[in-house]
């Protein structure tokens, strides 16, 4: 066996430093566009997300309800395969045939409005305070740059793609992605040439890898994005079940360089999207930092109203359902991939989370924690935040350090 040299690390092991921030730089100047899918350099993506979170293909997450409030602030959803098609195909249409409306150009302008501004009056003339303005390409109001239909993913699998994506594609899907838990393999390939060779309109993400080679493996083969992450999901016992797996940072610099090499090769860049063991909120920033284009979450989604899984009440609160495709409660085979029909052994658990409420209020707050991050790390786009930012290994100490050394009240008590 070939020993990889280095160590299998994980977000936790990370800290970003700060860069220089120049006046310039602003939560409200951040510009968090990215692109989905491949795309020769120097071309824009043919499509691309304003805000780079996409909702995991999970029957506990990525309900249409999920997909709407997602696709409203600027992500995007792959509607879960572990479902009769004509089931997941009435769910397309679902989001599909949800418009935008005046009022939700309304709060999208408010909501750019109550961006936190330290400094208001430099940024009075700033082009995201002119809202509808057609001549405003850094800061689009969604409703007068994109077309009025939400977008919408779906997750597809090496089974029975050949039914199910002229029927996704005849619903309105905006974008597919091949859901395996290990996507190095040639039934990927071969799913991905068919697909590619028949519909070569329609962008198809692969994965899941965890490295450079890997990765080159599905852009050969025809992937317009590529997912990273075998193991680290919140709910996953992969690693315990198989001993497959590749800590989720480790995998995300690996994936991103063999990215950058592979544009350099063939002109073509080939987004990465880093999913699953994103626990802090500040994790989405270091996968960002790290080389990813945007981020794929489960666990986060699922504690908002509009995902899957039923709340209930305990003794402090509220929690909500949260399990995992490889669970006895979900047994998605086609993503398992054991040898059968079947779910020969449990991959992931069955559990809760936290009831986080309203999508919209819990993503905006993180989104707001990303913007700070940016700000503090000198960027205001996401291509100069990966090439400019400066990432430190933590000790065991110093990650000690990072959280409070006092004694919590319950209910603080302001001093005078
Ligand atoms: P997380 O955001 O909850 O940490 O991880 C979500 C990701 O875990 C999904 O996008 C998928 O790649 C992966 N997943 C889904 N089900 C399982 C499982 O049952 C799993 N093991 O690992």
């Amino acid at each position: 066996a070939q020993i990889i040299a280095e160590v299998s690390r994980t977000f936790n092991e990370f800290l970003l430093l700060p860069n220089r921030t120049r006046p310039d730089c602003s939560a409200a100047t951040v510009d968090l566009r990215t692109p989905l899918v491949r795309h020769t350099v120097g071309e824009t993506s043919a499509i691309e997300l304003r805000s780079p979170f996409t909702s995991a293909i999970m029957q506990a997450v990525s309900t249409p309800a999920l997909a709407i409030a997602l696709a409203r602030n600027g992500g995007l959803s792959f509607l879960h395969h572990n479902q009769p098609i004509q089931d997941q195909v009435a769910a397309v249409r679902q989001v599909k045939n949800t418009t935008l409306s005046e009022a939700d150009a309304r709060l999208w302008d408010e909501r750019l409005d109550r961006l936190p501004v330290p400094d208001a009056e430099d940024h009075l003339e700033h082009p995201v305070f002119r809202s509808g303005s057609t001549d405003n390409k850094r800061f689009p109001n969604p409703l007068v740059d994109a077309a009025q239909r939400l977008r919408v993913g779906a997750g597809i699998n090496t089974h029975d793609y050949q039914e199910r994506v002229p029927a996704l594609l005849a619903a309105g899907a905006d974008a597919l992605c091949f859901d395996s838990s290990d996507g190095y393999g040639d039934w990927q390939a071969q799913a991905l040439t068919w697909v590619k060779k028949h519909y070569p309109e329609i962008p198809v993400g692969g994965g899941n890898v965890v490295d450079g080679e890997a990765f080159t493996f599905l852009a050969e083969a025809g992937a317009d994005f590529v997912k990273v992450g075998v193991g680290g999901g919140s709910i996953c016992i992969t690693r315990d079940q198989k001993g497959i797996g590749r800590g989720q940072a480790s995998a995300v610099l690996d994936v991103a360089a063999a990215r950058d090499a592979f544009r350099e090769r063939t002109g073509e860049y080939v987004p990465i999207c880093s999913d699953g063991g994103l626990v802090h909120d500040y994790h989405v920033a270091l996968a960002l930092a790290m080389g990813a284009d945007f981020v794929m979450m489960g666990r986060y989604f699922a504690r908002f109203d509009q995902a899957a899984g039923a709340k209930l009440p305990t003794r402090d609160g509220f929690v909500k359902e949260y399990w995992g495709e490889g669970s006895n409660r979900a047994r998605n085979w086609q993503r398992y991939g054991q040898g059968g029909r079947e779910l020969v052994f449990e991959e992931g658990v069955d559990g809760y989370v936290p009831y986080a409420g309203d999508l919209d209020e819990g993503l905006a707050l993180t989104t707001t924690k990303l913007r700070t991050t940016m700000v503090s790390c000198g960027s205001t786009t996401l291509p100069e935040f990966r090439s400019t930012a400066r990432l430190t290994l933590v000790s065991e100490q110093s990650f000690q350090e990072s959280h409070a050394s006092v004694t919590l009240r319950d209910t603080p008590t302001p001093v005078r």
